[in-house]
């Protein structure tokens, strides 16, 4: 492939090059072979939904203007979208439901490696789930409310517990419009009902559900992952860790996590550092064990154990690339099959553990959470043994690293703010009022190779702090941010504006707040309530001055993201377009009209100084609604 840089990152640069010259395919040149990519698909406009079709609809009106069955450009580009929303929302609320399985069989004492944590938030969970705690132990109380949690993703009617926690206001919309999710998996199973052949017709009423299921993703699948997760492995707190494909180690054995589910990295955190492993480790020439992570389970193992990041998405195949990865151990989610014909040119073992996700031609090691602590020993013990098998004359570690803090959550913000004997959020609520802060942002999302790695990220990041808004990041954009020195305080002085600068000065925080994994992005979710709760901004999501964007989205997951951000009040711009823009009525309900029923819309804009733009000026005219002072600093 051409050498052209593919990213601002220069580890990912290198060994782009290293790749180049041995003739080693990535993701990259993948992209670049698959150009001119489908038209009809990136409009939306292609439907396989029955075999009468495969149907699509010319765009510029000069063939076939609806389906065989008469399905418009509409219905089909809102069909098509939904079913994006369906396996998203199904991806975060099965991570959520293995993890209420975990607590489940925890509290029964049947799983080998695992303890409750996060006391105070399993009882502060049971309180508002009416589970009783009076002279009861913790297993019983973790194992009433892990039942509590799988009853939500079965439940026919109702409410989902979660969505109580919203505003009042907010709660009001989604009950207007029927939006109110009644069970996780209902809605999800809804989808596909829905948008078979000749049911629902009508986009709007399809994006209706579309809301709901993704509802039941942010507020239930997601939430439950991220609270569940604190009571088994514990509250994360801001934590020192380090950052890129330099944080392999040429004399160690380098075990690399990917993928999504912490039951298997967090114990894999215990595994690497048994003494009898360490033992035979030295037996086999290494120093040590390194364990590191790529994707969103290293950000769940970061923010509890300072786990080091070996990268984010369109990285993983480049940690192989280094000849230094003994063993890359994979789960569920965001794992390109690549992967198994590229370990092949080098000495790394790569394995599977999900019964959910397997590869041909991978070794699977199949986990279960009866047997965690043994099979994690069992992995770790295999990468040992391949340790001699490394190709010296192959390895090539980038010398790239980068310091970090990571690891704020909701809960962590009142201590932070509120300092030791007044928790509370008044400081950050004042700092808008007072317009030190103009606003907040939650930074989200993948990279895809549409995009220069990690560019857009990096770009709107540092354009909004210039602006003196707070950025909030989880997933891979977290991690871009952590390895551009964004996330350590010292970042405030050189990316931030005035007021942000002293915001940061007095708490000792960074401007860019690593927020933790995909489904944490119900963390922000939480701090937008708390915000609401402390006063003196309004009364609903969509009155505060905030936004959300992810400027290099690939997955299906940030459909699904994206959807519960904007109905829940966020105006959210997304750098890559909702493959919809075949249909124009769809397009302009989805980027327009939307904001009429939920308060928010989706804005698409490629260029991340004109998506900070359109949210500064977003900002500005909710800091305006409120009646708030002007920002302090100026433009
Ligand atoms: Fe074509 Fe309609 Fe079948 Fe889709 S559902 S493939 S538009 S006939
Ligand atoms: S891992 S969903 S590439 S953010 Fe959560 Fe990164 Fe996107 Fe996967």
């Amino acid at each position: 492939m051409s050498d052209k840089e593919k990213s601002v990152d220069p580890a990912t640069n290198e060994i782009m090059n290293l790749a180049c010259k041995g003739e080693i395919e990535t993701v990259f040149d993948r992209y670049e072979e698959m150009e001119p990519e489908c038209g009809f698909g990136q409009l939306g406009v292609c439907c396989k939904n029955c075999v009468m079709g495969p149907c699509r609809i010319d765009p510029f009106g000069d063939g076939p203007t609806t389906g065989i069955c008469g399905a418009t450009a509409n219905t089909i580009a809102a069909r098509n979208l939904v079913r994006m929303v369906a396996a998203g929302a199904a991806a975060h609320s099965d991570h959520g439901r293995d993890v209420a399985h975990t607590l489940l069989i925890a509290s029964e004492g049947k799983t080998k490696g695992y303890e409750i944590k996060g006391e105070e938030k399993l009882l502060n969970l049971a309180k508002e789930m009416n589970v009783k705690t009076d002279k009861r132990k913790i297993e019983e109380i973790a194992h009433d409310v892990a039942e509590k949690c799988f009853a939500e993703f079965g439940q026919q009617h109702g409410e989902l517990q979660f969505t109580h926690r919203a505003p009042k206001k907010r709660q009001e919309i989604w009950k207007k419009f029927k939006f109110t999710p009644r069970g996780i998996d209902r809605e999800i199973v809804e989808i596909m009902h829905r948008t078979n052949i000749g049911v629902d017709n009508d986009y709007v009423n399809i994006l209706q559900q579309g809301i709901r299921a993704a509802l039941g993703d942010g507020w239930g699948g997601s939430m439950i992952a991220t609270d569940l997760q604190d009571v088994l492995f514990g509250m994360p707190k801001p934590i020192r860790a380090v950052s890129n494909l330099g944080v392999l180690k040429a004399d160690e054995v380098n075990i690399v996590v990917h993928g999504h589910e912490p039951t298997l990295s967090d114990i894999m955190v215990t595994a690497s550092q048994d003494k009898e492993l360490l033992e035979l480790a030295k037996q086999k020439g290494a120093k040590g064990i390194n364990l590191a992570g790529i994707c969103c389970t290293a950000n769940e193992i970061l923010m509890r154990h300072g786990i080091p990041i070996a990268g984010n998405f369109l990285q993983q195949e480049l940690a192989v690339i280094t000849g230094a990865v003994d063993l890359m151990l994979v789960d569920v989610q965001c794992v390109m099959p690549a992967l198994s014909k590229l370990a092949g040119c080098y000495h790394t073992k790569v394995v599977s553990t999900s019964p959910k996700a397997k590869f041909p031609n991978v070794e699977h090691v199949e986990f279960s959470e009866e047997e965690a602590l043994p099979i994690a020993k069992k992995i770790v013990r295999m990468a040992v043994e391949n340790y001699p098998k490394r190709k010296k004359e192959l390895v090539n570690i980038p010398k790239d690293k980068m310091e970090l803090v990571a690891g704020f959550t909701a809960e962590y913000v009142y201590h932070m703010l509120g300092g030791k004997y007044r928790a509370t959020y008044r400081p950050l609520n004042d700092a808008v009022i007072s317009g030190r802060l103009r606003g907040a942002v939650g930074i989200v999302g993948c990279n895809n190779p549409k995009i220069k790695h990690d560019w857009a990220h990096l770009e709107l990041t540092k354009a909004l702090l210039k602006k003196d808004v707070l950025v909030v990041t989880t997933g891979c954009s977290a991690l871009a941010s952590a390895k551009a020195g964004l996330l350590i305080p010292e970042a405030a002085k050189k990316y931030a504006g005035k007021g942000l600068q002293e915001i940061c000065e007095a708490v000792g925080c960074p401007p860019v707040l690593h927020m933790g994994a995909c489904v944490d992005i119900s963390r922000i979710l939480m701090v937008l309530c708390n915000v609401l709760s402390e006063g003196g901004l309004g009364e609903d999501i969509s009155d505060l001055p905030v936004a959300a964007a992810a400027p290099e989205w690939m997955s299906e997951k940030a459909v699904s993201i994206g959807f519960y951000a904007v109905a829940s009040g966020i105006y959210t711009v997304l750098g890559i377009p909702f493959p919809i823009l075949g249909g124009k009525e769809i397009t302009d309900f989805i980027t327009d009209k939307m904001e009429n029923v939920v308060g928010a819309k989706f804005g698409f804009e490629p260029d991340p100084i004109k998506a900070a733009d359109l949210i500064v000026k977003h900002l500005d005219a909710k800091r305006k609604a409120l009646k708030l002072k002007p920002v302090m600093y100026g433009e």
